[in-house]
């Protein structure tokens, strides 16, 4: 299989080339990354377009009623406002990304129109919104009943601390699913999507991670790709998915690259992560995979060639504490 070999690590050993069986196609952040790998891998099969999977993928936990991230039964804001962050991006320069976006259910699409319609990579707030409205896409009120009962929960303490793990924790009062997205085709050509409600109860106008090219996501042609999830605010301090393709690109495995970002993490802020979850994926550009989390807990869901989906867990910087 010929498999593009530009960008290759300069001083490292060129890593063996993998083989069918260790390829993976598609690899997404949670559990729920499972059915978004599946739409993804028909579109592929379909159209054969990378852009076209990771944004059919995306749209899965986004459509999602039961998911109070992405999409319109996101949680709100503090002030009760659902504001949607979403990028999609392959390996020839094509990003869109929209922060902030109200009241339309497909972020991940809006993106996408930003990358192939105007000449720009990103539009937030009401910009963002008057482009979607613009371009037609449907509106749809926000939030859904359930999710304004969960805010108006969360005002009688109106405490904000995330939680970790509470991708994976469903039916949560502060349950939120970003999925990041990465699509490494057998040719070696990538693509990934990210998108996201943010943190359940944020600040209003605050942005993560998520929809941040080189934090939320990267891509890069010959390399490999990352994506993050977990508390944007740390992912976003050392521009962690650049990091993480940045690490490949001089030569270390996805996994390595991967636990280099969390290691940054850990000792850049020491204390102020010792309860906050991170977690990077990683693919590079013969498939191979890498996953790491500052805590335990942090699942993704690797597809290969033929559609089989695996769950599994990474590793993580902090153990499991034992049960006695
Ligand atoms: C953010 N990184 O907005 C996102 C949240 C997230 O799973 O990943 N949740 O900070």
């Amino acid at each position: 299989m010929a498999l593009g070999m530009g960008g290759a690590a300069l001083g490292a050993a060129a890593p063996a080339l993998a083989r069918d069986a260790e390829r993976t196609l598609i690899l997404s952040t949670w559990d729920f990354g499972a059915a978004a790998n599946a739409a993804a891998h028909a579109q592929w099969r379909r159209s054969g377009s990378l852009l076209d999977a990771v944004e059919a993928g995306a749209r899965i936990p986004e459509a999602d009623p039961e998911n109070h991230s992405v999409g319109h039964a996101g949680y709100p804001d503090r002030d009760g406002h659902v504001t949607l962050d979403a990028i999609i991006m392959d390996d020839r320069g094509n990003v869109g990304a929209v922060a902030a976006l109200e009241d339309f259910a497909h972020p991940i699409s809006v993106a996408r129109r930003v990358m192939e319609k105007t000449p720009h990579t990103f539009l937030v707030g009401e910009g963002a919104h008057q482009f979607a409205e613009a371009e037609g896409f449907d509106k749809v009120a926000m939030p859904t009943p359930e999710a304004e009962k969960a805010w108006r929960d969360w005002l009688r303490t109106a405490r904000y601390k995330p939680v970790v793990n509470i991708e994976n924790q469903r039916g949560s009062a502060l349950d939120h699913d970003t999925i990041g997205m990465l699509f490494c085709a057998p040719d070696g050509r990538l693509a990934g999507a990210c998108t996201t409600s943010g943190m359940a109860f944020k600040l209003r106008g605050r942005v993560g991670d998520s929809p941040q090219a080189g934090s939320g996501l990267f891509v890069e042609a010959g390399v490999g790709a990352a994506t993050a999830t977990g508390v944007g605010e740390e992912v976003t301090r050392i521009a962690g998915s650049a990091r993480v393709v940045a690490s490949m690109r001089a030569g270390m495995s996805p996994q390595a690259a991967c636990r280099e970002a969390v290691l940054h993490i850990a000792r850049l802020r020491g204390d102020a992560v010792r309860d906050v979850q991170v977690g990077f994926l990683a693919i590079d550009h013969h498939g191979r995979i890498g996953a790491f989390a500052l805590q335990p807990g942090f699942t993704f869901a690797a597809t290969d060639l033929a559609g089989r989906t695996q769950v599994q867990a990474a590793q993580s910087l902090n153990k499991p504490a034992t049960t006695k």
